[in-house]
């Protein structure tokens, strides 16, 4: 197979190239866009014709691929969306045969490194983790995160890419990390389209880089559409780079170098992106490269065509601003190449990237036609003793007739047969039985694998380490435990690095980091603008580069601003590139209950059921949160730790290791033994249930009381199914809406564990109101559940059962 990669050499210098070394690399550099160009055209007929799904591409956009290209090094980083396949295939992150792979949906790995065939199509990744979980050196790679749908999302964590190269830099205590930087000369690049930049997410992002001063490069790719809303309804004055201009750098400010740069113009290209990245590079000043005048020739992807909502004039001008037929003209023009050559070199291309595509294709189908072939075969063989001899035949020659058959018809008819076939204990039948569960485990493996990192440096294999406490332990006020816990962590380990609102100065607003700026300098304990979306991106594209960020948010209420960057980045990169990529974040914040609207938001409905891929801690106090993150901080998977806001005073015994105990994920605690009632509870209500547990027993009612700790995982040895042998009666409490945080604890408990066949009662929840608790104590006492609201209920549930002996209170 030929490379596509580009030759590396530099246009834009060819002064000092000789006139054949400039011919050479140019005609490779349209060679390169050519067959991109192929793969678009190709690719969108695959599936007009059904052979894929969806498609979506970069035709339009390739000639300042190329030009970008020529500045991407080893050791850089691209962030972008789904129009770079150029940008892709000239650096050699990924090729042609990979780009059809993904669009078929191939589920190997080494057919579409970047997805495994979970991703739509272009939408890329490179593969930066080993199958043990170590990391590759990405000093000597060239990078890419992986790309999400989602236009715009990508933004915080570009920031996060870029800013570890400012660390990485400035920082020389991380010398010794050199798989991951030589000297923080790695560029971030960033693609984002025109009308995505009208996002919330680009803004915050852009103008948390100027502050920071961080080496990220933004391309804005501006076809002057998004979909079919054109640039008056998406931009100020309809410019980007126009209105961005205020972020230009002046003589003795930070800011911006701003390039703009038309998407034809394939000379003009080359020399500003070889200026603007060496600046960025050098500097460590963020650039931005707006290129204009692209086009969309085949329209916006598969969904629909642009002929719609483009006026003729538009459409004329597209074919004709094209930016390889520009650059084609050009060439010949400035005799690079002959309109023979030229000629020959596409005819070349078109047959190279058509066989591409077929193999891509065959490889796919000829494995599942092979197995379709031994499922034939199998259903054969027991139709042959079966009552339903017919039946099962027509199945096969249903089986036959599928027309580009998928795993899913042959799994499907599998089963269809197996339940014609109930009751028929065969041998035969039973070989498929067998065939069938073989395929369900290679098809799990396929399809549902790697929501974590899963490897042998998961936290969830972390060893075990116990609290140890000296005869005269120190009682010291819950945030000063925790401060312990992370002074040890930032002595132990030099690529930890905590940052959010107020986290530097003055140690976070609990103080839970006073005096470690002071002690580790403000490269390692950081203040941020407010920004929450961006303090979580900066922290993963810190953890995708080998540091240990603890990314901090406020308050549990202001995660809202965050979610979308924890739900689809973060919680989806392990699945979405089927473990090829990992971001070991700590998000901290703190939460449950204190005073109003927006201080004691507890929504863990809302999180759990967002996050599925990262962690949920909900500690009770602060030593069982310092044990979480001493785990964590020596595992590889993200996760969210939420402290209890009202916590950070109470009184707790300093452990005489608090850098290194270890408190397990998804272990949970019997804090209190009881026979009546199991009451499963979390966080801050955790204080109050073992309080209402003495004025119980004195009601001669006894409960037994589990916190969970965390939530994902939850409960892993099935410690509150047991209980409820025990007791019989279930109580989940949390200060979430009803059918929140405790409706997921009741299927755990309920369903996961068969709770349900331990039950003599129904199972109950004791939640907040559906509204936030409005401010002062007295909302709180009457939102959230109180003493008085816990006992009343595990007495009403009492009385329910034995209310000779429990008479109704009142
Ligand atoms: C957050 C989000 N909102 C909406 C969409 C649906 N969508 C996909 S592409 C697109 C248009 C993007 O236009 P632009 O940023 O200009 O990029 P282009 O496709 O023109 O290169 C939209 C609205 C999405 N994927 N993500
Ligand atoms: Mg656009």
């Amino acid at each position: 197979m030929p490379e596509t990669v580009l030759r590396n050499g530099d246009t834009s210098n060819a002064a000092e190239l000789s006139f054949d070394d400039f011919r050479e690399i140019v005609i490779n550099d349209y060679r390169v866009g050519f067959e991109s160009r192929q793969a678009s055209i190709i690719g969108r007929r695959e599936v007009l014709t059904g052979k894929a799904k969806f498609g979506i591409f970069g035709d339009g956009k390739e000639v300042a691929q190329l030009a970008m290209a020529k500045a991407f090094r080893k050791g850089d980083w691209r962030a972008g969306y789904y129009r770079d396949q150029t940008f892709m295939f000239a650096t050699g992150m990924s090729n042609l045969k990979e780009f059809f792979a993904q669009l078929y949906a191939n589920p190997d790995i080494e057919k579409d490194p970047a997805s495994a065939g979970r991703q739509m199509n272009c939408h890329y990744a490179t593969r930066y983790v080993n199958a043990d979980g170590s990391w590759v050196n990405q000093a000597e790679t060239m990078n890419c995160a992986a790309d999400i749908s989602t236009t715009g999302g990508h933004m915080p964590r570009l920031l996060g890419l870029a800013y570890a190269s400012k660390l990485y830099r400035q920082n020389k205590e991380l010398e010794y990390l050199k798989n991951f930087s030589i000297n923080g000369n790695e560029v971030a690049f960033g693609t984002i389209g025109n009308g995505s930049t009208s996002e919330g997410l680009f803004f915050e992002a852009f103008n948390a880089a100027g502050v920071l001063q961080v080496p990220m490069a933004i391309s804005i790719w501006d076809d002057a559409y998004a979909i079919s809303v054109p640039a008056k309804l998406q931009t100020t004055k309809e410019d980007i780079s126009e209105i961005l201009k205020g972020f230009q750098r002046d003589k003795g400010t930070n800011g911006y170098e701003i390039f703009k740069v038309r998407g034809w113009d394939y000379v003009a290209l080359c020399e500003t992106y070889e200026r603007a990245i060496k600046i960025c590079r050098d500097e460590h000043v963020p650039v931005l490269i707006h290129v204009t005048e692209m086009t969309q020739p085949q329209g916006h992807s598969t969904s629909g065509s642009h002929e719609r909502y483009k006026s003729k004039d538009r459409l004329t001008w597209e074919d004709e601003h094209d930016c390889l037929v520009q650059m084609r003209k050009w060439m010949i023009q400035s005799a690079i190449i002959s309109a023979e050559e030229m000629d020959l070199l596409e005819s070349n291309a078109k047959k190279y990237v058509r066989e591409c595509q077929r193999e891509a294709w065959n490889e796919l189908e000829n494995e599942i036609k092979a197995e379709m072939a031994i499922a034939v075969e199998l259903i054969n063989q027991m139709s042959q003793q079966s009552a339903h001899k017919e039946g099962l035949q027509s199945i096969i020659s249903l089986l036959h007739a599928c027309v580009d058959p998928g795993r899913r018809d042959t799994i499907a008819y599998v089963r269809k047969a197996l339940r014609l076939t109930i009751g028929e204990n065969t041998g035969e039948r039973e070989a498929l039985v067998n065939w069938l569960n073989e395929e369900n485990v290679k098809n799990k493996e396929r399809f549902n694998s790697k929501l974590f990192s899963d490897t042998p440096q998961s936290p969830l294999y972390v060893p075990v380490v116990a609290a140890e406490y000296a005869d005269d332990a120190r009682i010291l006020d819950g945030r000063e435990v925790l401060n312990a816990c992370f002074d040890a962590n930032f002595e132990r380990d030099k690529s930890i690095v905590a940052f959010g609102e107020d986290v530097g100065s003055i140690g976070d607003v609990n103080q839970g980091f006073a005096g470690l700026q002071n002690k580790y300098s403000d490269l390692r304990i950081t203040d941020t603008g407010i920004r929450e979306a961006t303090i979580v991106g900066q922290g993963m594209g810190l953890a995708m580069r080998g540091f240990r960020p603890i990314a901090e948010i406020q308050y549990l209420d202001y995660l809202l601003y965050s979610i979308t960057v924890l739900s689809d980045d973060l919680a989806s990169l392990s699945y979405r590139t089927r473990g090829g990529q990992k971001a070991p974040l700590i998000v901290r914040t703190r939460g449950h209950r204190l005073e109003g609207i927006w201080h004691s938001g507890s929504p863990l409905g809302l999180i759990l059921n967002s996050m599925r891929g990262i962690h949920v801690c909900v500690p009770r106090d602060m030593t069982q949160a310092a044990g979480m993150y001493n785990t964590l901080l020596r595992g590889d998977e993200p996760a969210l730790v939420i402290e209890c806001l009202n916590g950070y005073r109470l009184k707790e015994k300093l452990p005489a290791n608090v850098g290194e105990f270890t408190v397990p994920l998804g272990k949970a605690e019997i804090l209190r033994e009881g026979t009546d009632v199991t009451i499963i509870t979390y966080g801050s209500t955790l204080r109050i249930v073992m309080e209402a547990a003495e004025e119980l027993e004195k009601m001669g009612i006894y409960i037994e009381v589990i916190d969970p700790q965390t939530l994902y995982p939850f409960d892993t040895e099935n410690i509150c199914g047991r209980s409820l042998q025990k007791t019989n009666k279930l109580l989940v409490i949390d200060e979430d809406i009803p059918g929140g945080g405790s409706a997921y604890i009741l299927q755990k408990v309920i369903e996961a564990q068969n709770g349900y066949y331990s039950l003599d009662a129904q199972p109950k929840t004791l939640c907040a109101a559906e509204h936030r608790p409005p401010y002062g104590s007295d909302g709180d006492y009457f939102s959230k559940p109180s003493l008085d609201d816990v006992i009343e209920t595990v007495y009403k549930m009492m009385n329910e059962a034995n209310p000779g002996k429990y008479p109704a209170i009142y």
